[in-house]
């Protein structure tokens, strides 16, 4: 009896160890995996001309293009809003994590209709005034969603779904910081976007722990037919 109590305890002694062992390099592992790198740079927007026009600079977009690691991301809590007011969708671009749900409200004293004809999403929110409860819809489709109301012709937005959450709006100097947190070192593809411009990839060789300096200049084509805007895949 007693032999076989000290084998079960030197069984269990043998699979604590092996279990600490695992932990160990578990945790070794995922601390190699873990990566503080961050992306900044500056966006540079001109005209066909090839003169500088910045003025809506902050609408660019940066973002990482699909990484080939088959990562999982988890969703937000917080429900991104895009508001209708002075006849305006704001804000005009708006990068979301798919599957992302966003809620539209009406803002404006006068009724407005939010809808999309998009292969990405397409959907029709009727009509909806000032007060009444924001509706809601999720993108479970990556791609571009363009975003129209069927009173006023001028409102235009953009809901651009992307796969991983690795995204920044450039801020008013044209400037954007990515925090690269959590993606493995290796080769990745950044992507600068503007409605008029198109977009501009470059790809970029990924260190641990580094801090990257990448600029983009964009062109824009006032004749751009922005039903036809599509994400890199
Ligand atoms: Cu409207």
């Amino acid at each position: 009896m007693s032999s076989l109590r000290s084998f079960s305890r030197e069984l269990q002694r043998k699979i604590m160890a092996k279990f600490l062992a695992f932990l160990l390099i578990f945790n070794f592992c995922y601390s190699n995996y873990s990566n503080a790198s961050t992306l900044n740079g500056k966006i540079i927007l001109k005209n066909s001309k090839g003169e500088l026009e910045n003025s809506d600079i902050e609408t660019t977009l940066i973002y990482i293009a699909p990484l080939k690691n088959n990562q999982k991301f988890s969703i937000s809590k917080l429900v991104p809003k895009m508001e209708q007011k002075d006849k305006a969708f704001i804000p005009l671009v708006m990068p979301i994590l798919v599957n992302s749900t966003v809620e539209f409200n009406n803002l404006d004293p006068y009724m407005h209709n939010v809808f999309s004809t998009s292969e990405t999403k397409s959907f029709d929110l009727g009509l909806y005034k000032l007060g009444d409860k924001g509706k809601k819809i999720k993108f479970d489709k990556k791609g571009i969603v363009n975003i129209y109301c069927n009173i006023h012709e001028q409102m235009l937005g953009f809901i651009v779904v992307l796969d991983n959450p690795y995204f920044s709006m450039a801020n008013k100097n044209g400037e954007y910081s990515l925090n690269l947190e959590k993606i493995p070192p290796g080769k990745i593809r950044v992507v600068a976007w503007h409605r008029f411009s198109g977009q501009q990839i470059q790809e970029v060789d990924l260190k641990s722990n580094e801090i990257k300096n990448i600029n983009f200049e964009l062109t824009k084509n006032e004749n751009v037919d922005m039903d036809k805007l599509k994400l890199l895949n």
